[in-house]
């Protein structure tokens, strides 16, 4: 049987965890919501809670957001892992059907939906994916090794999962949905800084510095399924 959870990693996302949470509680497939929360001093954790999640707390000292993500795992036995990110903006339970539903169809190992990014669109989604927003199925996680979390390039070490096992990836843009950018989260000085240290980060993934070969995005190509974009009243979910 199948089985959807899922996992919103927060750290200082008062704004939009709540927000977060109802939508993704709302989802048709989903069973359980389970944020994790380490290090946010802006109640992000009680917000989720009263929004209906479940909440675990992480020592905020140690690991990233990939950490955060491997206990919301481990804390589940479902089939399925919905990750969505805690600071998603406009997000509806509508976008989250749609980005679970060619996995659970088996037309996809993973799915994503991309935010939106006006007429840029057709180029984001042939780009490889940095979407926090995706179903796998468990086994597509417990296939990274621990070695390999990191907070920046944890979606990178799932897409190479998918692209090297020759596994196929289903993609839409979710209509409306953006996130608060790091600039808005900590201003444009700390969040330029940021900005850049993540995509050093992701290029020094990549052959010959990093271990990612270049062929994996020909394999993520050969492997995509572009979808119709989705918007939040795309289709009525169905009656009780
Ligand atoms: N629990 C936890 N969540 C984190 C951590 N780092 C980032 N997040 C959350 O992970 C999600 C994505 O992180 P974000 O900083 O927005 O990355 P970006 O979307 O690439 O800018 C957000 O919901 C963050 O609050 C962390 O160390 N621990
Ligand atoms: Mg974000």
């Amino acid at each position: 049987m199948v089985v959807v959870d899922v996992v919103m990693p927060a750290r200082n996302e008062a704004s939009t965890v709540a927000a977060n949470v109802v939508a993704a509680a709302g989802c048709e497939h989903v069973r359980r919501v389970i944020v994790i929360d380490d290090g946010s001093s802006d109640g992000t954790g009680e917000l989720a809670l009263d929004a209906g999640a479940e909440v675990l707390r992480r020592d905020a000292r140690t690991g990233s957001k990939a950490h955060a993500m491997r206990l919301g795992v481990e804390s589940t036995d479902a089939t399925h892992v919905l990750f969505v990110d805690a600071d998603c903006t406009d997000l509806t339970s509508r976008h989250l059907d749609a980005v679970c539903r060619p996995v659970l169809d088996g037309r996809a190992e993973m799915s994503l939906g991309a935010f939106d990014y006006g007429w840029l669109n057709w180029l984001v989604l042939r780009c490889p994916p940095l979407s926090g927003e995706r179903i796998v199925p468990r086994w597509v996680w417990d296939a990274v090794p621990e070695s390999k979390l990191d907070g920046y390039t944890i979606e990178v070490r799932l897409n190479e999962v998918i692209c090297e096992g020759g596994f196929r990836t289903s993609a839409r843009t979710m209509t409306g949905v953006f996130h608060r950018t790091k600039r808005d989260k900590f201003g444009r000085a700390e969040g330029f800084r940021r900005t850049w240290r993540m995509y050093r980060s992701l290029l020094s993934m990549l052959r010959p510095v990093g271990d990612v070969r270049w062929r994996t995005y020909w394999f993520y190509l050969r492997g995509l399924t572009i979808e119709d974009a989705v918007h939040a009243s795309a289709y009525e979910a169905p009656g009780p």
